[in-house]
């Protein structure tokens, strides 16, 4: 897995281009019930240049990663990943059962209506970074297969 970044990383420095110019969709937040501590963020993610997310930052976490979620045997998982290559002109999704923002130390209940403040750091090939502000909205829980993933 490591590798496969280094090489990424590479061919992103190749690369050319210098504007990311990276456009965020549909962005929400899975909505937490009493004592949840952690919850999901997803959105679909466009960058016109080759780039990559490397950082989400939120008010209402202590802590927020980069997510990826993948079967273990028969055992959804998910594990924190250094970043999310953003191809250009190519959808990124950010969805339950894959790559997702996880919002960890939530100082408050996320109740359906809320928005979530979401801050990306993406880096250009240039390894210029931009900051892109996001409002996710806040929704139900509801049975989006991967709801049952474990850490
Ligand atoms: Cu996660």
């Amino acid at each position: 897995m490591k590798r496969l970044f280094i090489s990424l990383s590479m061919l992103v420095a190749w690369s050319v281009d210098a504007h990311a110019q990276v456009t965020v969709k549909d962005a929400w937040v899975r909505a937490t019930v009493p004592q949840q501590v952690a919850t999901g963020a997803f959105m679909q993610i466009v960058s016109a240049a080759e780039a990559r997310l490397i950082e989400v930052r939120s008010s209402v976490a202590g802590v927020v990663e980069i997510h990826e979620m993948a079967m273990q045997g028969d055992v959804m998982k998910m594990h924190a990943v250094p970043g999310v290559e953003l191809p250009a002109g190519k959808t990124v999704d950010l969805k339950p059962g894959g790559y997702h923002v996880m919002l960890m130390d939530l100082k408050q209940p996320l109740k359906a209506g809320d928005t979530v403040p979401l801050t990306l750091v993406v880096e250009g090939s240039d390894k210029k970074r931009e900051s892109i502000d996001v409002k996710a909205t806040v929704r139900q829980l509801n049975a989006t297969g991967a709801a049952a993933a474990k850490h």
